[in-house]
C-alpha cells in the first residue's frame, strides 16, 4: 500500500498511470486539450474521467514537455497549465493525481490543490526540490535521466547502463532519506528514452529485475516512445501494439506501475498477465 494524501494505492497487482499532458507540444498527445490557443480544463476533465473509467488508478498531469529536444518552460507557465486541472480533477474524480514536475513551487501548490503523488524526471536534483517535496508529505517517483531534455539524446554513453541507472537511483534515495523523505514514500523509474540509445533502453528493460530488487515499486513509461519508432519504423500514431507488448514485458519483469497514453488497451493487456500470474500462485 502506498499512501497518497487521502487515498491509498494497492500495489499487489500492477496498476495503470494515465498520461494527461497540458502542453501544447507533447510528442504523443500535444495540444489535444486546447481550444484554439487556450487550454481547456473541461476537456482535461473529460479525458481524466475517461481514463479513470478505463482503469487508470493514477493520472499523471504534466505541463512541461520532456521529450527529446523539448525546450524548458517557465515555472509560472507550467503552474498555470497544471494547477487548475489538478484542482478540478481532485474535486470530481476518485483517483490519485500525480504531478509531473521538477518545479518546487508547483510541487507545493499541487499538494495543496489535491495531488497525491509527485513525479520528477529530475529525481528532485533541482534547486529546492528535495525540500519542497519533503514538506508536501507526498510519495515521490524518482526517475533517471542523463543530461536534460534539450540535449539528452545527443550521444548517450554508458559502460553498464543497468548498473549506472541503479547507482544513480540509490544515490537519489539516500538524498531523499537525508531530507526526511523515507523509503516508504519512494518509487523508482529507469527513465526510458531519457538519454538512452535503443540498445540502452532494451538493456534496461531486460535488467529491470535488478531495479525491482532495490525493494521499491518501479514505474515504467515506454508508451509511444521513439525507441519503437527507431526499431520498427513506426510514427507516433502507430506505436500502440509495440507499447502494449513492452508494457507486458515490463510487468513480467516486476514493474508495479505502467505509465501510458492508452489506458483501456494497456489495462486489458495487463489484466491478461495478472490472470496468468494468479494461476501460477496456486
Ligand atoms: C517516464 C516519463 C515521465 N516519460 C516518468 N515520467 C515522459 N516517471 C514524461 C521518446 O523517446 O518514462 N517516466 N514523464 C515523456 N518523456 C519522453 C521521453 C517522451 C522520450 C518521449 C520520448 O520518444
Amino acid at each position: 500500500m502506498l499512501s497518497c494524501a487521502g487515498r491509498s494505492l494497492d500495489l499487489t497487482h500492477p496498476i495503470i498511470m494515465g498520461v494527461i499532458n497540458t502542453t501544447p507540444d507533447s510528442f504523443a498527445d500535444g495540444g489535444t486539450l486546447y481550444r484554439g490557443s487556450q487550454l481547456d480544463v473541461e476537456l482535461g476533465l473529460v479525458r481524466a474521467s475517461d481514463m479513470v473509467m478505463q482503469g487508470a488508478a493514477i493520472l499523471d498531469i504534466g505541463g512541461e514537455s520532456t521529450r527529446p529536444g523539448a525546450a524548458p518552460v517557465a515555472p509560472a507557465e507550467e503552474m498555470d497549465r497544471v494547477l487548475p486541472l489538478v484542482e478540478r480533477i481532485a474535486a470530481e474524480l476518485e483517483v490519485v493525481i500525480s504531478v509531473d514536475t521538477s518545479a518546487p513551487a508547483l510541487m507545493t501548490e499541487a499538494a495543496r490543490a489535491g495531488a497525491g503523488l509527485l513525479n520528477d524526471v529530475r529525481a528532485l536534483a533541482g534547486e529546492g526540490a528535495l525540500e519542497a517535496a519533503a514538506a508536501t508529505g507526498l510519495p515521490v517517483c524518482l526517475m533517471h535521466m542523463r543530461g536534460d531534455p534539450g540535449t539528452m539524446q545527443t550521444a548517450p554513453d554508458y559502460t553498464d547502463v543497468v548498473c549506472e541507472v541503479s547507482e544513480f537511483l540509490q544515490r537519489r534515495i539516500s538524498a531523499c532519506e537525508t531530507h526526511g523523505i523515507s523509503r516508504e514514500r519512494l518509487l523508482l523509474d529507469p527513465g526510458f528514452g531519457f538519454g538512452k540509445s535503443v540498445e540502452h533502453n532494451l538493456l534496461l528493460l531486460q535488467g529491470l529485475p535488478s531495479l525491482v530488487a532495490l525493494g521499491l515499486p518501479v514505474l515504467v513509461g515506454l508508451s509511444r516512445k521513439s525507441l519503437i519508432g527507431k526499431m520498427l519504423g513506426r510514427d507516433v500514431a502507430q506505436r500502440l501494439p509495440a507499447s502494449l507488448g513492452l508494457a507486458v514485458l515490463a510487468v513480467e519483469r516486476g514493474a508495479a506501475i505502467i505509465r501510458t497514453h492508452d489506458v483501456a488497451a494497456t489495462a486489458d493487456a495487463v489484466a491478461m498477465w495478472v490472470a496468468l500470474n494468479e494461476l501460477g500462485d496456486k
